[in-house]
Order: structure tokens, then sequence, then C-alpha cells
């Protein structure tokens, strides 16, 4: 049995990674043909995002039947023979659960609607307010306010995400049950992985006004949740030690991440926390334009290893994902220093305590898109903040600057395989663009580089293999006051490994205040590390693992 503190897990959009029969969209069969890549990169467990029946307002996270496979995506069949194909390289599927909300067409929003008591009772519905407006001001995620009015039936319902993302009801028991016996379904596929999404959202507490917010502070990690997860796991997911589960948790608390994420809480296996990636957003407003807070960055991360370590919880560390601009583009240079900052960067998350994820593209140094009209984007949320950026006063040309800058899409353009064509992600019109600089950024030209951004991660997943003090030592940062090094010591026995990266271009000596002889060099970005005494001399973005045995 694979230990998941060993394993790495790779995410996949599966509409954005290979299309196979020429639609422009990524499909399951795409993802069965790539997996020897995946299986190059040495990964142990696959994450896709939802591939279900859905209307696709959201990309598949407004779920119509999770019984069945859309048809953009594929077959019942394509799942098994991707299941069948991935288990003979070794590598399990981790299944996208969203049981906040589903879509609007989801049958049972639809019985709802059609005044069905028991299924009205499946989601939130309310009463509005004396003056008719909505039962509370909170605001939905993509925008407007969180809640529809139904002239019908005079009532509103509450949608934390799109319109067409009614929210489900979890504390009816039936609810429940349902949402057990869809586990349960794809357990008996052989799945052996469940990401739940925003699953700290499931239960709701009052439904009173935010004066001081958008009203998030009334429904996240609310009265029922842990119980309503200990209840789910053992239902389901619990029965089988093999399956590990990991819970996104939207502006969640650490103290509820020692339970969710447990050694003994019978939740959840690890948990995915944002805060990390606030850094370069005013509070938790994200349609700003400010720079990187490199100590806020630090402090986050490091509290979050050091808390989850003292409370027996397990964390996934991640930079990216389907959410998230590109990793290069955010935090490190796409110009000059293209190669070295993904390395560094890299280096950073394989090197901390937790299960890392690697997020389709990042693993070529993929970059942000390289649109220049709105009419470019797709994502729902990225068009809504367009407008409502315009509404607040904003000129066109600034509000586009913002929805560049921070837009889902960036993480979401077709991966770039190859220098062909839409990067041979299609033989058709691709339904998003492809980043033009897939001639220079493709996998082909980096599986045989040895230096390549692709087989600087293959090695950081081996090395997590192979050294158990990647996977259980302690973590102890270093010098976090430091202008421009994150640094950190991990610590196993007798065993140290010390992280080193320089966040920027300006080259810096570091003092680490410690005897470094005995060192060895794990990894690096540069052929050669300069090390004398206590110092340690980094280049532009530079980056290493050393490591003594005593
Ligand atoms: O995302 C949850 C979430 O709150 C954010 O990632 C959000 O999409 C964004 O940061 C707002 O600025 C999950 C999924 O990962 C996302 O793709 C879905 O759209 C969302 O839930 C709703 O299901
Ligand atoms: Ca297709």
């Amino acid at each position: 049995m694979t230990d998941f503190r060993k394993s790495t897990v790779y995410q996949i959009y599966p509409r954005s990674f290979y299309d196979t029969n020429g639609d422009g969209f990524g499909d399951l069969k795409g993802v069965t043909a790539k997996l020897d890549y995946i299986k190059e990169l040495g990964v142990d467990y696959i994450w896709m995002t939802p591939f279900f029946v859905s209307p696709q307002y959201d990309n598949g996270y407004d779920v119509e039947d999770y019984y069945n496979i859309d048809p953009r995506y594929g077959t019942m069949e394509d799942f098994e023979e991707l299941s069948r194909e991935a288990q003979k390289r070794g590598i399990k599927l981790m299944l996208d659960m969203v049981f906040n909300h589903t879509s609007s067409n989801h049958e049972w929003f639809q019985k709802a609607l059609a005044g069905d008591e028991r299924y009205k009772n499946y989601y939130i519905f309310k009463k509005g307010k004396e003056d008719g407006s909505a039962p509370t001001n909170w605001e939905s995620k993509f925008g407007g306010s969180a809640w529809e009015y139904v002239p019908e039936m005079d009532e509103y319902y509450l949608h934390l995400f799109h319109v067409k993302q009614p929210d489900l009801n979890w504390d009816n028991p039936k609810v429940r049950k349902e949402v057990q016996k869809v586990v349960r379904f794809w357990m008996s596929k052989g799945v052996k992985g469940f990401r739940f999404d925003v699953v700290n959202l499931i239960s709701k507490d009052k439904f009173e006004d935010d004066f001081e917010g958008d009203g998030r502070r009334f429904y996240t990690d609310g009265p029922n949740v842990h119980q309503y997860l200990k209840e789910l796991n053992a239902e389901s997911f619990g029965q089988d030690a093999e399956i590990i589960t990991v819970g996104e948790m939207s502006s969640t608390s650490m103290e509820n991440c020692f339970e969710y994420a447990g050694e003994d809480s019978h939740e959840l296996s690890m948990v995915f926390s944002f805060h990390h990636l606030k850094v370069d957003f005013m509070g938790n407003e994200k349609w700003v334009l400010v720079p990187t807070d490199f100590q806020k960055l630090k402090d986050i991360l490091f509290s979050w290893q050091i808390g989850m370590a003292k409370n027996h919880a397990w964390n996934a560390v991640f930079w990216c994902n389907h959410d998230q601009p590109r990793l290069v583009s955010r935090f490190g240079d796409e110009g000059k220093y293209w190669k070295k900052s993904a390395k560094m960067l890299a280096t950073i998350i394989h090197g901390l305590r937790g299960t890392p994820y690697i997020y389709q593209g990042e693993e070529i140094g993929m970059t942000n898109t390289d649109f220049t009209d709105i009419s470019q984007f797709r994502d729902v949320e990225s068009l809504n903040h367009y407008e409502i950026l315009q509404q607040k006063g904003l000129s066109k040309e600034d509000a586009f600057r913002i929805i560049q800058i921070h837009s889902r899409d960036n993480g979401r353009t077709p991966m770039q395989w190859n220098g062909e064509n839409y990067g041979g992600f299609t033989k058709g019109m691709p339904w998003i663009g492809v980043n033009e600089n897939y001639t220079k950024i493709n996998a082909q030209s980096q599986l045989h580089d040895e230096t390549s951004i692709f087989n600087y991660y293959k090695k950081l997943v081996a090395l997590r293999k192979e050294l158990d003090i990647i996977a259980y030592g302690d973590i102890r940062p270093l010098d976090v006051r430091h202008p421009s090094i994150i640094a950190y010591e991990r610590i196993y026995g007798e065993e140290k490994m010390l992280v080193v990266c320089n966040f920027y271009k300006t080259e810096v000596v570091w003092d680490s205040g410690m005897d470094l002889k005995g060192f060895e060099t794990l990894l690096g970005n540069y052929s050669e590390q300069k090390i004398e005494e206590s110092k340690i001399s980094l280049k532009p973005y530079e980056a290493m693992m050393l490591y003594r045995k005593r």
C-alpha cells in the first residue's frame, strides 16, 4: 500500500488536458492516452476534476448526475478503461466530489422547483425579508447576491457559487444518505481517492446579514461540519483503508483543519487551505493588483506546517490548481529566469511536510494566458467580475488588467504537449485559446532534457519516496524575517535536510548560522552550490536541498 505521506498527486483538468476526437474538449480517452507521460513523472495518484453529467456553467462543478459521465468527456467504458490502464501503471484515481451544491439541472432541484416538498428540503429555500429583498446580504463567490428569487414559490434559494449551483441542505439526513451513496458507487468502481469540493461550507449556521464581510463567517466551518464528515467517512470511504481523501477548505481556520485532517479524527486524510495563496490579495479581496507579500507567504506557510504537525494533522501542499494563476507568472519570472524560478518554486513546496500536488502544466513551467481581449476568457467568475469592476468605476483597461492577472482561466488553457498546432492538444478548435508560447514551452521538448523543469519535478517526486526525512521529518523554519530567502530544515532522528531558496533575482549571501560541514547536495537548480562554513551564496532564484546523514 502506498503511504500517502510519500505520495505525490497529479491534478488533471480533463477538459484542457488532451482531446482525442477533435471536438476541442479534452476527454477521458485523452487522459488514458497520456498515462505513460504521467507515469514518467512518477506520481501515485491522478486527481481529475469533475467529468460527470453537467451543463458546464462552472466547467463541471455544477453536477447534474453524479452517477454518469458527461458525453463530452466520454463514457463509463472510457472511465473503466482509464481505471484499468492506470492500475497497470501503479497509478490510482482520485475523483472530485462536489457536494456543497448541485447543478440546477439536477433532478432533485427540478423536483424541488416543481413543488415536491421532499426535494425542496434537499436545498436551502428561504422567505425574503419583509420588504421582499433577499433573506441575507450574503454575496456569491462569483459575484452578486448569493440568493436567487423564484417567483412561483415566492422564496429564494441559496447559491454560494453560480446561480446555477444551488446549495444542498446537509442538515437533511436524506441529503447525507444520497451523498454517501454516490461515494460508495465510485468506490465500487475501484476509485481509491476522493477530493471533496468546498466541503467546509456544508454546515450553514445562522442566516443573518453580515455587516463585516460577504457572509462567509456564517457558513464556513459551520457547527455540524465535523459530525457530517465523520458520518460520511464511516458510511463510505472510511470502510476502505486504502482510500485517501482531501478536503478543499474555503477560508478555513487552522484549528478546524486539525480536526478535518487529524490522524485520529476519522474525517479526511488531508486538507487544501488557501491562505498562503492570498498573499497577492487585499485581505479576502482578489480583484485588485497588489505585489506579493513575501513575508506573509512565509509566515502562513510555516505556521501551517508547524501547527498541523504539532496537532498530528496532515496538509496537502501545493501552489497550483485549476482555480489559480500559473506559478511562474505569479511568483517567479516568465522571462530570463523562467526555468530557474520554476524549479525554485517547486523546491519550496516539495521539501515541505505534506502531500504535494502538481497541477497539469506546472511540471513544464506553463505560464499565464496571453489573452488580449475579454472575449477570449471563458470563466464565469472572470466574466462576472470584469463587469463588477467596471460598475465600481474602473476603466475597461484597468478591469481587464486585473482579470488577466487573477483569472482562473490562466490555469485552464490547454496543456502544451508539443510544438504542433494548438500545442498538440487538439486537432480541432480548442474550447479556450492555447498560449502561443507552446512552441517554446511544451512537454515533448522537456522529456529528454536532463535540465528541464519536468525532470526536476521528477526528481522531487522520487526523492520523497527515497528519503523518509522528506515524508516524516519535523520541520523548523530558518531566518524567517530574511527579506529574500526562504529556508527551512527538516529533522528526522540523526538526519537533517536543508532547503534554501532565493525567492528573487538579486544574488545574496545567506548566513545560515550553522556549521554546514558534511552537507551534500540532493538537488539544486544550478550545477554547483557555493557553500563556505556557515554561508551559502545564492544566484538569481537559486534553490537547493542539502542533506546530512548525521
Ligand atoms: O473552488 C472553491 C473556491 O472557493 C475558490 O477556489 C473559487 O473558485 C475562487 O477562488 C474564487 O475566487 C471550488 C472549485 O475548485 C472551483 O473550480 C469551483 O468553481 C467551486 O469550488 C464551486 O464548485
Ligand atoms: Ca474531445
